[in-house]
């Protein structure tokens, strides 16, 4: 029940309530993932259809995202108290042009959550960025996330950037978000893609030889 109206108040836009509900969730003992999926995912879900139905439009969408914010502010610490510290260092970005940033801001909770150090470089980062993030920081995975179809190429300029830099061979690459495929990581020479945050985890794992 608590769940419906997480995913219904989370449609409205309405923040407060969306932090009251899901804390009473919690007190509830409803598990948090749950929480993430039946009740903020799934009314982020309702707000993606009504957006590409014309049904609602941008300043609606923003209310919602800051709603869901509201509720993943609430929910982050438990998915990152179960971790494990640092099987690894992800420096994670959404790529040039691209303002979403909830799925990448999911992917990066929950990667902490399964002991990864995560540096988070925000969102419209560049390939240059990216390259000046991997020299700086020497992390084991770049993750790239983009939520346009016209923003997904910028994954394989940065893929070139780094293969430019020599870098290329010295991190695992891992790409998601809405448009993107397997074949899409295929084609672009990715390691790893993903199409959901828990699955991100499994396969960042599975890249490092980790359990
Ligand atoms: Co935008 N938007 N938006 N938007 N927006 C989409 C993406 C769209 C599909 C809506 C639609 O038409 N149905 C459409 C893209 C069409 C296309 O290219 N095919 C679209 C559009 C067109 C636009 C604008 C161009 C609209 C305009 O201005 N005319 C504009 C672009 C701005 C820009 O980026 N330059 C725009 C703007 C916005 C807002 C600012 C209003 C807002 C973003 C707010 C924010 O992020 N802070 C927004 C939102 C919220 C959406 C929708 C409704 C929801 C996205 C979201 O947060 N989903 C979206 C519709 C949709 O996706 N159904 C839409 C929830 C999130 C949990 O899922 O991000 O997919 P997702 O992340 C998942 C997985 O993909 C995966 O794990 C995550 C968690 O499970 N994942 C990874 C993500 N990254 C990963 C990385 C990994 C692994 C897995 O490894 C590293």
């Amino acid at each position: 029940m608590y769940l419906k109206e997480i995913a219904a108040n989370l449609i409205n836009g309405n923040a407060a309530k969306v932090r009251e509900l899901t804390q009473l969730a919690i007190n509830q003992g409803i598990a948090p993932q749950d929480i993430l999926d039946q009740g903020l995912i799934a009314g982020m879900d309702i707000v993606g259809r009504k957006f590409k139905a014309n049904e609602i439009y941008i300043p609606e969408v923003l209310v919602a995202a800051k709603a869901m914010y509201a509720g993943m502010d609430i929910l982050k610490p438990l998915f990152v108290e179960t971790g494990v510290k640092y099987v690894g260092k992800l420096v994670i970005g959404t790529v040039r042009g691209d303002l979403h940033d909830i799925g990448k801001n999911l992917v990066s909770v929950m990667m902490e959550g399964a002991g990864f150090e995560v540096i988070d470089l925000g969102v419209d980062v560049s390939p240059e960025k990216f390259v000046a993030a991997v020299k700086e920081h020497n992390p084991k995975i770049v993750g790239m996330s983009a939520l346009l179809t016209t923003t997904m190429l910028s994954m394989k300029d940065t893929i070139e950037a780094l293969e430019h830099e020599n870098l290329r061979d010295k991190v695992i690459i891992m790409i998601g978000g809405a448009p993107v495929t397997q074949s899409y990581a295929d084609e672009i020479g990715a390691d790893g893609y993903a199409d959901d945050a828990r699955s991100a985890i499994e396969k960042a794992k599975e890249l490092l030889g980790i359990e």
